[in-house]
């Protein structure tokens, strides 16, 4: 009880403004698909096994009265064997095949033409530093902590760390993605609803490794040549 308590408390005060499963990208679009989909699969799995526990429970309960039962194990049930190696497959199956579609699809859609970006995408190169981000944009802008995506448009990051490794994370926007020393990670989505989206390192850094975060406002076309004319 008092564990509960604590873990609640825990929750409240971590004044949590990070939202996962409010999408607002095509990436992570698919992401809360999946999660819904493995969540289901889990609850339909576990509610089977709830229902047929309190079942036997209260089928085979011993009550004084009855003598000790023995249980025999001699009788095979070939049907039954059969359906309880097969199922299994079957769930794993149906959580496979959409989650490898989708890595392949979030993996392509991030190495497709690498070089130069077109007028339908732009590309944000990103740095990571103890305890900040520099956001660099294609006219030579930078902003620090402060990411302004146009909606609708493909962006891509190319993401790299003057020092440890960071995690770069906008949770409505896609998932997590390394920041590495010495290497370039690459990160894309389209940005579909305009908003503000906070954005923090999840890959734990330091002291104030808490305090790095960001916040990722997107903002309509004409808006984002505005902020990149003025920056
Ligand atoms: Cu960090």
């Amino acid at each position: 009880m008092r564990k509960a308590g604590l873990f609640l408390m825990l929750i409240l005060l971590s004044g949590c403004n990070i939202r996962v499963l409010d999408p607002a990208s095509d990436t992570a679009e698919k992401l809360t698909d999946l999660i819904y989909l493995s969540f289901g699969l889990m609850m339909l799995v576990f509610i089977v096994v709830i229902i047929l526990f309190v079942r036997f429970v209260s089928k085979y309960r011993d009550n004084s009265e009855s003598k000790p039962r023995t249980i025999k194990d001699d009788k095979e049930n070939k049907w039954l064997e059969l359906t309880w190696t097969i199922l299994p497959f079957i769930l794993l199956a149906i959580l496979a095949v959409p989650t490898i579609k989708a890595t392949y699809d979030l993996t392509s859609s991030i190495s497709e033409n690498e070089e130069g970006s077109s007028g339908d995408e732009i590309i944000i190169d990103v740095e990571a530093q103890r305890f900040n981000w520099k956001f660099t944009y294609e006219n030579g802008s930078t902003s620090y902590d402060e990411l302004v995506l146009p909606v609708g448009k493909k962006v891509k990051f190319r993401l790299t760390s003057k020092d440890v490794i960071h995690s770069f994370w906008i949770p409505s926007l896609a998932g997590k993605i390394d920041v590495i020393p010495g290497k370039e990670t690459k990160l894309s989505f389209r940005p579909s609803d305009t908003g503000t989206f906070q954005g923090k390192c999840a890959e734990f850094c330091g002291a104030e490794h808490a305090l790095m975060r960001f916040e990722t406002r997107v903002v309509s076309n004409f808006e984002f040549q505005q902020w990149l004319k003025q920056e």
